[in-house]
Protein backbone atom coordinates (compact mmCIF):
# COMPACT_ATOMS: atom_id res chain seq x y z
CA UNK A 1 0.00 0.00 0.00
CA UNK A 2 1.02 3.51 -0.33
CA UNK A 3 0.01 5.25 2.82
CA UNK A 4 -0.76 8.96 1.71
CA UNK A 5 -3.49 9.39 4.57
CA UNK A 6 -1.75 11.42 6.70
CA UNK A 7 2.15 12.22 7.49
CA UNK A 8 1.01 10.79 11.32
CA UNK A 9 1.33 6.97 9.72
CA UNK A 10 4.71 7.28 9.98
CA UNK A 11 6.83 4.51 11.52
CA UNK A 12 10.02 5.64 13.77
CA UNK A 13 13.23 5.30 11.93
CA UNK A 14 15.82 3.04 13.20
CA UNK A 15 17.67 5.90 14.98
CA UNK A 16 14.14 6.73 17.03
CA UNK A 17 14.07 2.49 18.15
CA UNK A 18 17.42 2.52 19.38
CA UNK A 19 17.48 6.14 21.23
CA UNK A 20 14.39 4.45 22.81
CA UNK A 21 16.04 1.20 23.49
CA UNK A 22 19.14 3.15 25.17
CA UNK A 23 17.24 6.17 26.73
CA UNK A 24 17.41 7.44 30.02
CA UNK A 25 14.82 6.86 32.48
CA UNK A 26 13.19 8.20 35.45
CA UNK A 27 9.85 9.37 37.07
CA UNK A 28 8.68 12.10 34.88
CA UNK A 29 6.37 13.08 37.26
CA UNK A 30 9.39 13.49 39.78
CA UNK A 31 10.70 15.34 37.20
CA UNK A 32 13.40 12.57 37.04
CA UNK A 33 13.06 11.64 33.45
CA UNK A 34 16.39 12.67 32.45
CA UNK A 35 15.29 11.81 28.71
CA UNK A 36 12.17 13.90 29.04
CA UNK A 37 14.08 16.58 30.65
CA UNK A 38 16.13 17.05 27.70
CA UNK A 39 13.89 16.73 25.35
CA UNK A 40 11.59 19.73 26.99
CA UNK A 41 15.03 21.84 27.31
CA UNK A 42 15.57 21.56 23.63
CA UNK A 43 12.29 22.09 22.16
CA UNK A 44 12.09 25.25 24.27
CA UNK A 45 15.59 26.51 22.96
CA UNK A 46 14.18 25.66 19.29
CA UNK A 47 11.09 27.84 19.84
CA UNK A 48 12.14 30.50 21.78
CA UNK A 49 10.30 29.77 24.68
CA UNK A 50 11.41 29.82 28.69
CA UNK A 51 9.79 26.35 29.31
CA UNK A 52 8.34 23.30 27.23
CA UNK A 53 5.84 20.24 28.25
CA UNK A 54 5.89 17.04 26.49
CA UNK A 55 2.28 15.66 25.89
CA UNK A 56 0.89 12.42 24.48
CA UNK A 57 -0.82 14.28 21.53
CA UNK A 58 -1.36 17.21 19.76
CA UNK A 59 -4.83 17.36 20.61
CA UNK A 60 -3.76 17.15 24.31
CA UNK A 61 -1.25 19.49 23.92
CA UNK A 62 -4.33 22.23 22.35
CA UNK A 63 -6.38 21.20 24.89
CA UNK A 64 -3.98 21.64 27.79
CA UNK A 65 -3.38 25.15 26.24
CA UNK A 66 -7.04 26.04 26.11
CA UNK A 67 -7.57 24.62 29.42
CA UNK A 68 -4.25 26.85 31.38
CA UNK A 69 -5.18 29.97 28.89
CA UNK A 70 -8.89 30.14 29.79
CA UNK A 71 -11.76 29.45 32.15
CA UNK A 72 -15.31 28.55 32.08
CA UNK A 73 -17.73 31.12 30.26
CA UNK A 74 -14.87 32.24 27.99
CA UNK A 75 -14.87 32.10 23.99
CA UNK A 76 -12.24 31.59 22.11
CA UNK A 77 -11.71 33.08 18.56
CA UNK A 78 -10.65 30.58 16.17
CA UNK A 79 -10.59 30.04 12.16
CA UNK A 80 -13.46 27.88 11.27
CA UNK A 81 -11.35 24.77 10.15
CA UNK A 82 -9.03 24.51 12.48
CA UNK A 83 -8.37 21.36 13.80
CA UNK A 84 -8.68 22.60 17.31
CA UNK A 85 -12.74 23.61 16.33
CA UNK A 86 -13.45 21.08 13.84
CA UNK A 87 -11.41 17.83 14.72
CA UNK A 88 -10.96 17.64 18.24
CA UNK A 89 -14.72 16.28 19.60
CA UNK A 90 -16.07 19.40 21.08
CA UNK A 91 -12.82 19.05 23.23
CA UNK A 92 -12.42 22.63 24.04
CA UNK A 93 -16.43 22.84 25.28
CA UNK A 94 -16.45 19.55 26.90
CA UNK A 95 -13.53 20.41 28.78
CA UNK A 96 -12.57 24.14 29.65
CA UNK A 97 -16.42 25.21 29.20
CA UNK A 98 -15.54 27.77 26.77
CA UNK A 99 -17.39 28.91 23.57
CA UNK A 100 -15.67 29.15 20.40
CA UNK A 101 -16.22 32.03 18.28
CA UNK A 102 -15.26 31.09 14.50
CA UNK A 103 -14.13 33.31 11.39
CA UNK A 104 -13.83 32.14 8.12
CA UNK A 105 -9.94 32.33 6.72
CA UNK A 106 -8.83 32.94 3.62
CA UNK A 107 -6.57 30.12 3.07
CA UNK A 108 -6.69 29.26 6.59
CA UNK A 109 -5.60 32.89 7.96
CA UNK A 110 -8.15 35.06 9.44
CA UNK A 111 -8.32 39.26 8.27
CA UNK A 112 -7.26 40.57 11.52
CA UNK A 113 -9.79 43.29 10.98
CA UNK A 114 -12.40 40.80 11.71
CA UNK A 115 -10.24 39.55 14.47
CA UNK A 116 -10.12 42.82 16.11
CA UNK A 117 -14.27 42.93 15.88
CA UNK A 118 -15.05 39.72 16.95
CA UNK A 119 -12.69 40.46 20.29
CA UNK A 120 -15.91 41.33 23.04
CA UNK A 121 -16.99 45.04 24.98
CA UNK A 122 -16.48 44.65 28.35
CA UNK A 123 -20.52 43.98 28.19
CA UNK A 124 -22.61 43.10 30.78
CA UNK A 125 -24.23 40.52 28.40
CA UNK A 126 -20.98 39.17 26.44
CA UNK A 127 -18.57 36.46 26.75
CA UNK A 128 -15.00 37.55 27.74
CA UNK A 129 -12.82 36.83 25.06
CA UNK A 130 -10.11 34.60 26.85
CA UNK A 131 -7.87 33.25 23.54
CA UNK A 132 -7.47 33.64 19.85
CA UNK A 133 -6.36 30.34 18.33
CA UNK A 134 -4.13 30.22 14.76
CA UNK A 135 -3.39 26.97 13.10
CA UNK A 136 0.48 27.05 11.21
CA UNK A 137 0.41 25.21 8.75
CA UNK A 138 -3.23 24.96 8.47
CA UNK A 139 -4.45 21.40 7.63
CA UNK A 140 -7.94 21.88 6.10
CA UNK A 141 -6.70 24.89 4.28
CA UNK A 142 -4.16 21.73 2.47
CA UNK A 143 -1.26 22.92 4.48
CA UNK A 144 -1.28 26.56 3.88
CA UNK A 145 1.20 28.16 5.77
CA UNK A 146 0.14 31.21 7.62
CA UNK A 147 1.96 33.99 6.56
CA UNK A 148 4.28 35.79 9.79
CA UNK A 149 2.53 38.68 9.12
CA UNK A 150 -0.78 37.76 9.65
CA UNK A 151 0.59 36.34 12.52
CA UNK A 152 2.65 39.41 13.84
CA UNK A 153 -0.80 42.06 13.15
CA UNK A 154 -2.75 39.56 15.07
CA UNK A 155 -0.91 39.08 18.24
CA UNK A 156 -0.47 42.95 18.13
CA UNK A 157 -4.33 43.05 18.23
CA UNK A 158 -3.86 40.50 20.67
CA UNK A 159 -1.89 42.12 23.28
CA UNK A 160 -3.45 45.63 22.76
CA UNK A 161 -6.52 43.65 24.35
CA UNK A 162 -4.90 41.51 26.59
CA UNK A 163 -5.60 38.12 25.04
CA UNK A 164 -3.17 35.23 24.82
CA UNK A 165 -2.77 33.64 21.53
CA UNK A 166 -1.83 30.07 20.84
CA UNK A 167 -0.94 28.38 18.06
CA UNK A 168 -1.56 24.97 17.11
CA UNK A 169 1.81 23.97 15.21
CA UNK A 170 1.01 20.58 14.39
CA UNK A 171 3.23 21.07 11.02
CA UNK A 172 4.91 24.45 12.34
CA UNK A 173 8.27 22.40 10.74
CA UNK A 174 6.36 22.27 7.73
CA UNK A 175 6.04 26.26 7.34
CA UNK A 176 9.15 26.68 8.90
CA UNK A 177 10.77 24.31 6.12
CA UNK A 178 9.26 25.67 3.37
CA UNK A 179 9.24 29.46 3.94
CA UNK A 180 13.05 28.99 5.11
CA UNK A 181 11.58 30.86 8.63
CA UNK A 182 12.98 29.47 11.84
CA UNK A 183 10.35 27.98 13.93
CA UNK A 184 11.25 30.75 16.83
CA UNK A 185 10.33 33.61 14.74
CA UNK A 186 6.64 32.40 13.96
CA UNK A 187 6.83 31.27 17.61
CA UNK A 188 7.33 34.52 18.83
CA UNK A 189 3.94 35.52 17.97
CA UNK A 190 2.11 33.38 20.42
CA UNK A 191 2.18 32.60 24.32
CA UNK A 192 1.41 29.02 23.92
CA UNK A 193 2.27 26.64 20.56
CA UNK A 194 2.11 23.38 20.12
CA UNK A 195 4.42 21.25 17.84
CA UNK A 196 3.41 17.81 16.89
CA UNK A 197 6.66 15.43 16.74
CA UNK A 198 4.58 12.21 15.61
CA UNK A 199 3.46 13.93 12.41
CA UNK A 200 6.41 14.37 9.55
CA UNK A 201 8.73 14.43 12.09
CA UNK A 202 8.34 10.78 12.17
CA UNK A 203 8.11 10.07 16.28
CA UNK A 204 6.09 7.13 17.23
CA UNK A 205 4.19 9.59 19.86
CA UNK A 206 4.16 12.92 21.35
CA UNK A 207 3.49 16.60 21.11
CA UNK A 208 5.37 19.44 22.64
CA UNK A 209 3.80 22.33 24.16
CA UNK A 210 5.64 25.68 24.88
CA UNK A 211 5.47 29.03 26.69
CA UNK A 212 6.04 30.91 29.65
CA UNK A 213 7.61 29.41 32.84
CA UNK A 214 3.87 29.75 34.36
CA UNK A 215 2.05 28.98 31.79
CA UNK A 216 3.86 25.57 31.58
CA UNK A 217 3.92 24.94 35.19
CA UNK A 218 0.34 24.92 34.99
CA UNK A 219 -0.45 23.69 31.63
CA UNK A 220 1.60 20.29 33.61
CA UNK A 221 -0.95 20.70 36.42
CA UNK A 222 -3.71 20.67 33.84
CA UNK A 223 -1.46 17.59 32.23
CA UNK A 224 -1.73 15.39 35.59
CA UNK A 225 -5.18 16.19 35.88
CA UNK A 226 -5.98 14.74 32.80
CA UNK A 227 -4.40 11.46 33.55
CA UNK A 228 -1.31 12.33 31.28
CA UNK A 229 1.70 12.42 34.13
CA UNK A 230 3.44 9.77 32.42
CA UNK A 231 6.46 7.74 34.51
CA UNK A 232 9.22 6.60 32.86
CA UNK A 233 8.32 8.24 29.83
CA UNK A 234 11.83 8.97 28.37
CA UNK A 235 11.05 5.45 26.11
CA UNK A 236 8.87 7.48 23.77
CA UNK A 237 11.10 10.87 24.56
CA UNK A 238 14.33 10.03 23.67
CA UNK A 239 12.98 8.75 19.85
CA UNK A 240 10.82 12.26 19.94
CA UNK A 241 14.36 13.66 20.10
CA UNK A 242 15.42 12.37 17.22
CA UNK A 243 12.52 13.93 15.20
CA UNK A 244 13.32 17.37 16.36
CA UNK A 245 16.46 17.28 15.96
CA UNK A 246 17.21 15.02 13.15
CA UNK A 247 14.33 15.16 11.27
CA UNK A 248 13.12 18.71 10.17
CA UNK A 249 15.60 19.28 6.72
CA UNK A 250 13.88 16.32 5.33
CA UNK A 251 10.60 17.68 5.30
CA UNK A 252 11.38 19.63 1.92
CA UNK A 253 11.68 15.65 0.17
CA UNK A 254 7.61 15.56 1.97
CA UNK A 255 7.24 19.22 -0.01
CA UNK A 256 8.77 18.37 -3.24
CA UNK A 257 6.73 14.99 -3.54
CA UNK A 258 2.89 16.93 -2.72
CA UNK A 259 4.25 19.33 -5.61
CA UNK A 260 4.78 16.64 -7.93
CA UNK A 261 1.95 14.67 -6.86
CA UNK A 262 -0.45 17.93 -7.71
CA UNK A 263 1.20 18.56 -10.97
CA UNK A 264 0.53 15.31 -11.99
CA UNK A 265 -2.67 14.35 -10.89
CA UNK A 266 -3.94 18.08 -12.63
CA UNK A 267 -3.13 16.86 -15.65
CA UNK A 268 -5.69 14.39 -15.33
CA UNK A 269 -9.01 16.58 -16.85
CA UNK A 270 -11.41 14.74 -14.55
CA UNK A 271 -9.23 15.93 -11.06
CA UNK A 272 -8.92 19.19 -9.66
CA UNK A 273 -6.16 20.50 -7.42
CA UNK A 274 -8.38 22.65 -4.89
CA UNK A 275 -5.06 24.29 -2.52
CA UNK A 276 -2.35 26.30 -3.62
CA UNK A 277 0.55 23.04 -2.64
CA UNK A 278 3.00 24.64 -0.02
CA UNK A 279 4.07 21.87 1.56
CA UNK A 280 2.71 18.30 2.31
CA UNK A 281 -0.83 18.31 1.66
CA UNK A 282 -2.46 17.94 -1.62
CA UNK A 283 -6.04 18.33 -2.39
CA UNK A 284 -8.48 17.04 -4.33
CA UNK A 285 -11.91 17.17 -5.91
CA UNK A 286 -12.94 14.63 -7.91
CA UNK A 287 -16.39 15.48 -8.58
CA UNK A 288 -15.96 15.16 -12.49
CA UNK A 289 -14.90 11.87 -12.21
CA UNK A 290 -18.06 10.20 -11.47
CA UNK A 291 -16.69 9.14 -8.19
CA UNK A 292 -17.68 10.76 -4.62
CA UNK A 293 -14.84 10.90 -2.16
CA UNK A 294 -15.93 7.72 -0.76
CA UNK A 295 -16.15 5.70 -3.71
CA UNK A 296 -13.25 7.09 -5.15
CA UNK A 297 -11.19 5.87 -2.05
CA UNK A 298 -12.50 2.98 -2.95
CA UNK A 299 -10.98 2.60 -6.15
CA UNK A 300 -7.70 4.11 -4.77
CA UNK A 301 -7.77 1.26 -2.33
CA UNK A 302 -8.00 -1.13 -5.24
CA UNK A 303 -5.00 0.39 -6.68
CA UNK A 304 -2.58 0.13 -3.62
CA UNK A 305 -3.62 3.53 -2.53
CA UNK A 306 -4.71 5.14 0.38
CA UNK A 307 -5.98 8.88 1.05
CA UNK A 308 -8.34 10.45 3.17
CA UNK A 309 -11.93 11.74 3.04
CA UNK A 310 -11.70 15.64 3.09
CA UNK A 311 -15.18 16.78 1.85
CA UNK A 312 -18.24 14.92 0.00
CA UNK A 313 -15.99 15.37 -3.35
CA UNK A 314 -12.62 16.25 -2.06
CA UNK A 315 -10.20 13.89 -0.74
CA UNK A 316 -6.66 14.43 0.96
CA UNK A 317 -3.58 12.86 0.26
CA UNK A 318 -0.51 13.52 2.59
CA UNK A 319 3.09 12.90 1.63
CA UNK A 320 5.39 11.69 4.31
CA UNK A 321 8.55 9.59 4.39
CA UNK A 322 7.20 6.70 4.14
CA UNK A 323 6.17 7.27 0.60
CA UNK A 324 9.25 7.72 -2.33
CA UNK A 325 9.51 9.83 -5.02
CA UNK A 326 8.97 6.56 -7.40
CA UNK A 327 5.34 5.72 -6.03
CA UNK A 328 4.19 9.30 -6.40
CA UNK A 329 4.93 8.52 -9.79
CA UNK A 330 3.35 5.17 -9.79
CA UNK A 331 0.08 6.98 -8.17
CA UNK A 332 0.01 9.76 -10.76
CA UNK A 333 0.11 6.79 -13.62
CA UNK A 334 -2.52 4.60 -11.89
CA UNK A 335 -4.51 7.27 -11.81
CA UNK A 336 -3.93 7.97 -15.72
CA UNK A 337 -4.89 4.72 -16.55
CA UNK A 338 -7.93 4.52 -14.41
CA UNK A 339 -9.47 8.06 -15.46
N1 LIG B 1 -4.56 15.74 12.35
C1 LIG B 1 -4.86 14.44 11.83
C2 LIG B 1 -6.38 14.21 11.88
O1 LIG B 1 -6.86 14.44 13.16
C3 LIG B 1 -7.16 15.04 10.94
C4 LIG B 1 -4.33 14.35 10.42
O2 LIG B 1 -4.26 13.22 9.91
O3 LIG B 1 -3.99 15.39 9.84
N2 LIG B 1 -3.50 19.89 14.93
C5 LIG B 1 -3.47 19.65 13.61
C6 LIG B 1 -3.32 20.80 12.68
C7 LIG B 1 -3.57 18.34 13.13
O4 LIG B 1 -3.56 18.14 11.83
C8 LIG B 1 -3.71 17.28 14.05
C9 LIG B 1 -3.87 15.86 13.59
C10 LIG B 1 -3.73 17.58 15.42
C11 LIG B 1 -3.62 18.91 15.82
C12 LIG B 1 -3.93 16.53 16.47
O5 LIG B 1 -2.80 15.76 16.66
P1 LIG B 1 -2.93 14.30 17.36
O6 LIG B 1 -3.44 13.39 16.30
O7 LIG B 1 -1.54 14.02 17.78
O8 LIG B 1 -3.88 14.45 18.50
Amino acid sequence: MIDLRSDTVTKPTEAMRKAAYEAEVGDDVYGEDLSVNQLEEKAAEILGKEAALFVTSGTQGNQIAVLTHCRPGQEVIVEQEAHIFYYEGAAMSAFAGIQPRTIKGTRGAMNPEEVLGAIRPDDIHAPETGLICLENTHNRAGGAIIPLENMKEIYTIAKDHHIPVHLDGARLFNASVASGTPVKEFAQFTDSVQICLSKGLGAPVGSIIAGTKDFIKSARKWRKRLGGGLRQVGIIAAPAYVALTEMVDRLEEDHQNAKKLAEGLQQIPTLKVENQVETNIVLVNVGDTGYNAATFLELLRGEGILAVDFGPETIRFTTNYGVTKEQIDTVIHKLQQRL
